[in-house]
């Protein structure tokens, strides 16, 4: 059996409701793993929540519940989510599950046995209101910790720490030496930089007089796991590791889709090297597709601006698909883009409503007045042409995960096939006799690039792709094989033409 295509995302943390940058993770890794399956690839899809840690413990505590019900509580927010946008998940990963922590133990026993993992004490700066240390990159420009940080006091804490910093000439070689296993290539250049300048080793433990809600290390019940040390570990253990060899061999290495934000240190540095030491070799190594952020009106979202967008409200006013396309297509992989309501409108009305909206619907409505909608095979080699390409470029570029790219292609053949429209005239051939051949094949080329578009939207736009498979009364089972030319046989009587994409009204536009 050939390897499976293993693609997982963040875990979002539960301290606070989902946001529309959440949401382009999920769909982007929603869209490739929709793309493998389509071409008969087998697939898994891991994505979860990071359910403990320092801030879900305090938003708890700010509620006056429990950790327990405050996670139980965030979590639903997100699968209520993520079904409304269908993310199609194989594999939910929250940490709280005890499958998940029996793993993160083991591992930590493990690292522990070896003489990875072992306990200092540190002194330094700490700030009571954030309970977290300080390190001088928090200091302001005068040298002082700013009011931001409430009461610092000078603290000593023993905490176990793993050995980090022998792993840095190994990253080194490994980054050196593997070309492409960050994408884009910039951020694999600066996780280089910040592996070169790694000193010191990492602090994986809490004591639980200052934090409690975590996974407690094996060999030291006074204290929990760090978070980032318990949340990188889901995504083998949720894919089999240390409980499901079979399944484990079979899914890694992954796919890992994940933000510009935690690529350094969490992924690029931490988790590498925990993997590393956990004896994974080189071929075993994950990649990482590294995407930019979500911002609003030009601006980072931040609770204290005030402009956290919620999805759901896209969603509820524009459509599930007009947001999952607007996200996809505007947004170049690898980049920052900007989030207004007024160009997701735009969007929606250009590429949806009116190029392959007007396309689907124009066709339906010229085959059932001209043919009673019954097609006889026969068409347009420069459109055929014209399909090939698209669909070779298509697939290009979702091997290489540049979704937006992709879309960019296949509106191609959609803004193609309209000018192929004006340029046959169909309503001119209609009225000549002599021209009934030629009729036909204008018709069935429309019908057949319109099939095809079907199935290329259908990893972004399910919903879509299944709409307008119906009206052609094409097969709704489809692969990506399936966009070879001539797909619908000589004498195929399409259905019944609806508006797939009402144009969207508002005062902006
Ligand atoms: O970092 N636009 O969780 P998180 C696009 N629990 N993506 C964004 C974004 C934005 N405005 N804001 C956040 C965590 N993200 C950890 C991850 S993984 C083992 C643990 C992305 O809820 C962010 O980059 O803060 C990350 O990939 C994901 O959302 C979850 O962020």
């Amino acid at each position: 059996m050939s390897k499976t295509f293993y693609i997982t995302t963040a875990i979002d943390y539960t301290n606070a409701a989902p946001h529309i940058g959440h949401a382009y993770e999920k769909i982007l890794a929603d869209v490739l793993v929709r793309y493998h399956r389509l071409k008969g690839d087998s697939s898994y899809f891991l994505t979860g929540v990071d359910q403990h840690g320092q801030k879900v413990q305090q938003a708890a505590a700010k509620e006056g519940i429990s950790p327990e019900e405050f996670v139980t509580k965030t979590t639903a927010k997100f699968i209520d989510l993520w079904e409304k946008l269908e993310i199609s998940y194989d594999g939910w990963a929250a940490t709280t599950d005890p499958l998940h922590k029996t793993c993160v133990q083991k591992i930590l026993q493990d690292l522990y046995d070896r003489g990875d993992i072992y306990k200092a004490k540190y002194r330094g700066f700490y700030s009571v209101r954030q309970e977290q240390f300080l390190t001088d990159k928090e200091r302001g420009e005068d040298g002082n910790f700013g009011p931001e940080w409430g009461e610092v006091v000078e603290l000593e804490e023993e905490n176990w720490y793993f050995r980090l910093g022998n792993y840095r000439d190994w990253l080194l070689q490994f980054l050196d030496s593997h070309p492409g296993c960050v994408q884009p290539a910039f951020r694999q250049t600066e996780l280089r930089n910040a592996a070169e300048r790694l000193s010191g080793d990492l602090s994986i433990s809490r004591p639980k007089s200052r934090l409690a809600w975590g996974i407690e290390l094996p060999f030291d019940t006074s204290c929990v796991t760090y978070v980032w040390f318990d949340a990188l570990v889901n995504y083998i253990s949720f894919a089999g590791y240390l409980s499901d060899d079979a399944k484990f061999r079979q899914l890694w290495p992954a796919l890992h889709v994940i933000g510009k934000d935690i690529i350094i240190p969490a992924h690029g540095i931490y988790w590498l090297a925990m993997l590393k030491a956990m004896g994974f070799a080189d071929e075993d190594m994950p990649r990482f597709l590294v995407h930019g952020y979500v911002l609003v009106d030009g601006e980072k979202m931040s609770k204290s601006i005030g402009n956290i967008r919620d999805p759901h409200t896209f969603a509820d006013t524009f459509g599930v698909e007009s947001l999952r396309y607007f996200l996809m297509r505007d947004c170049v992989v690898g980049q920052d883009m900007d989030f207004t309501d007024q160009r997701l409108v735009q969007r929606y009305n250009v590429d949806l409503a009116n190029s392959l909206g007007n396309l689907l619907n124009r066709t339906l409505n010229m085959a059932k007045r001209y043919r009673q909608g019954k097609l006889v095979r026969s068409e347009s080699a420069e459109i055929s042409a014209f399909a090939a390409q698209t669909v070779k470029d298509y697939t290009a570029a979702l091997d290489q995960n540049l979704v937006h790219q992709a879309l960019e292609i296949t509106w191609g053949l959609a803004t193609r096939c309209n000018a192929f429209v004006e340029e046959s005239a169909p309503w001119k051939l209609a009225k000549d006799p002599e021209k009934a051949q030629e009729l036909d094949a204008v018709l069935y080329t429309l019908a057949e690039s319109l099939r095809i578009l079907a199935i290329l939207i259908a990893p972004a736009l399910p919903r879509a792709s299944r709409g307008i498979l119906d009206q052609l009364a094409a097969p709704g089972e489809i692969t990506l094989a399936d966009t070879a030319w001539g797909g619908l046989p000589d004498g195929h009587v399409l259905g019944e033409p609806q508006v797939l994409f009402p144009r969207i009204e508002t005062a902006a536009e």
